[in-house]
């Protein structure tokens, strides 16, 4: 692990990098209090913007190595909306991340998906939430709501993700949205 904090700091800027620490310390805690593996959430955690550093044309050309299908919303956003998809495979390809469940948590964290894994849960949670993170809006909601009922903490990052989505004018891709409609329907 500590290897792995390591080359992280040395691939990611400082910025990206203290964020990474904040959601792997955040996804450790909230994996204690739901039984999911502590190692797990640290490497998930550690790992799941391990392509946030890399510009579009670097992105579509890893989507080309990688044989990843783009989207339309995708091809217009390709940092915000490829970094997980690429970095899930960049995270097995140079990182040598086996774990199906791992690679999974990278792969889903930024629109989420119906059904997540705990372990896909607690990344989009904690990425969302980590101490680091202070500009979103009602971050001591969701903090408390993470620790009692994760679900409803999920529901109120997509919605409030969404609002200021549509209030930058920025394209909202359809994932985001089953998303929120999947868990929405779950309460
Ligand atoms: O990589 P991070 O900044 O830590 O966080 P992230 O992976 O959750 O999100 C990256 C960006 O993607 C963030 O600015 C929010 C944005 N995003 C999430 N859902 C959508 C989206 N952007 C667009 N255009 N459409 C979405 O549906
Ligand atoms: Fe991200
Ligand atoms: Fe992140």
């Amino acid at each position: 692990m500590e290897d792995l904090r390591i080359t992280m700091r040395m691939n990611l800027g400082k910025e990206r990098y203290e964020h990474t620490l904040g959601v792997a310390y955040t996804a450790a805690c909230l994996a204690g209090l739901y039984g999911v593996d502590t190692t797990k959430a640290l490497r998930a955690g550690l790992l799941h913007d391990c392509a946030k550093c890399f510009d579009s044309e670097s992105i579509l050309y890893l989507c080309k190595k990688y044989g990843i299908s783009i989207s339309e919303v995708e091809r217009r956003n390709p940092t915000s909306l490829l970094h997980s998809k690429v970095g899930a495979k960049y995270a097995a390809d140079e990182y040598g991340e086996k774990d199906d469940e791992v690679l999974a948590a990278i792969e889903h964290h930024t629109t989420g998906r119906p059904d997540m894994s705990m372990l896909e849960k607690i990344i989009f949670v904690a990425d969302y939430m980590e101490p680091g993170r202070d500009k979103a809006s009602n971050l001591y909601e969701i903090r408390k709501l993470a620790f009692s009922d994760i679900d409803k903490a999920l529901v109120k990052i997509l919605q409030d993700t969404l609002e200021y989505l549509s209030s930058k004018n920025k394209e909202i891709d359809p994932a985001t949205k089953r998303t929120l409609e999947y868990y929405s329907g779950q309460q």
